[in-house]
């Protein structure tokens, strides 16, 4: 059984030799890249089973990239080859800063990815899993492939818990409006957008504006950049006195506990519990099954309004939890939001506590700022664990 399906373009990346304007860059060396694959390389990297769904051409890039996302472990068996269009590329440039904007220049248009759409992708590939990872980067590729991302956010009762990074990409959307994304958005489960995205698209100025304009996400993850993240949740109220599930091991991570980390604003009191990581919990090691949360899609105590299994991972009781960033040499910042995801996604499967499923994310963001390309070799779990336990003040 698969964890996490991510759905997306990928493509061959070129990254610059050295700083400076494309024009003058003499070479480039050959990198992957593709916000969904990448999610899927970190989770896979991170011991889960991820599956990454897409098309590429039937040419030496497309070869490449599935050997690629492959070798991190990531089930490409439902990649197609399409003899007709090429698999896409990008170039990227570098400054002297990492801190200062670089140049994107895409080579995607007509490419095999972008004639996804929801005759040409089997539903049976997106839904046997308990998360579907979508992004809105795949909205901009073809009317095919918005249709197919309409079609995958309605909602549905039994469909998997609907994953949605905003990535926003300004130069995919020239002369289109962005403003699709927000609806798309509304119709999944966790959401995650950068709070610079959500103004350059949609015009809004502050985490509880982009909050009240999408009500419907149990959770929401609005990011600021390198101040941190704010976790918006509206989740299944907890029961009360409920016996957990034989062998569900952490129904009541969700407790804030003093020290926890994040500066947790709990509007509804949580069950007490057991901190992630306290004597008894399970051991977590790579491969393991992820854990399995206590609360059952139907059972009591859960909202009508949470569809499909995946609701079983959403966090009790309504939160908004804010959990600073660590500061960390920025080598370059693509593929950091893809990191994130990906650790709030680990720490979500394995049923972990909100303001953990943020410091998660900002581990392997970390990671992944501090490296030229768009993914880096994840902390180890254990070691993951140990740093997101720290407390408040390592996190400040
Ligand atoms: O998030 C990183 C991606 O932006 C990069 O790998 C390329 O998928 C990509 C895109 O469409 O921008």
């Amino acid at each position: 059984a698969t964890d996490v399906v991510c759905l997306g373009e990928s493509m061959v990346t070129f990254l610059p030799s050295r700083p400076g304007p494309l024009a003058d860059v003499p070479s480039f060396s050959r990198a992957i890249g593709g916000a969904e694959s990448n999610v899927a390389c970190a989770l896979a990297a991170a011991g889960h089973r991820a599956k990454w769904v897409s098309r590429v051409g039937a040419d030496g890039f497309g070869d490449h990239l599935v050997r690629a996302v492959a070798a991190y472990g990531v089930d490409t068996s439902a990649v197609r080859r399409d003899p007709h269009r090429p698999t896409g590329v990008y170039f990227r440039t570098a400054t002297d800063r990492a801190d200062d904007g670089h140049e994107v220049v895409y080579y995607r248009a007509g490419s095999a990815a972008s004639a996804m759409g929801p005759d040409t992708v089997p539903s049976e590939d997106l839904t046997a899993a308990r998360v579907l990872h979508l992004t809105g980067i795949t909205a901009a590729l073809s009317a095919g492939c918005l249709a197919l991302l309409r079609a995958l956010t309605a909602r549905r009762p039994g469909r998997p818990l609907l994953s949605f990074d905003v990535n926003h990409r300004p130069g995919l959307w020239r002369g289109a409006d962005p403003a699709v994304l927000l609806d798309l958005a509304r119709g999944a489960d966790l959401v995650l957008v950068g709070d610079d995205e959500a103004r350059a698209a949609w015009g809004l100025r502050d985490p509880a504006a982009i909050r009240a304009a999408l009500p419907e996400p149990a959770v929401l993850v609005v990011k600021h950049g390198a101040r941190g993240a704010t976790a918006y949740a509206r989740g299944p109220a907890p029961r009360p006195g409920a016996a957990p599930r034989p062998g569900a091991p952490r129904p009541a991570a969700e407790a804030p506990r003093p020290g926890a980390g994040g500066s947790s604003a709990s509007l509804r009191p949580g069950a007490p519990g057991r901190a992630p990581g306290a004597p008894g919990d399970r051991p977590d090691t790579p491969g393991d099954r992820p854990d399995t949360p206590g609360h059952r899609p139907g059972a009591p105590g859960h909202r009508a309004d949470t569809p499909g299994t995946g609701a079983d991972l959403h966090p009790p009781g309504d939160r908004v939890v804010h959990v600073p960033a660590p500061r960390v040499e920025v080598v370059a910042h693509v593929g950091a939001g893809d990191a994130f995801a990906a650790g709030f996604l680990s720490a979500t499967l394995r049923g972990l506590a909100l303001e953990h499923r943020l410091r998660h994310g900002h581990l392997m963001a970390a990671a992944a700022l501090t490296v030229p390309g768009d993914l880096a070799v994840p902390p180890a779990r254990a070691h993951a664990d140990r740093l997101a336990a720290l407390d408040d003040g390592a996190w400040g």
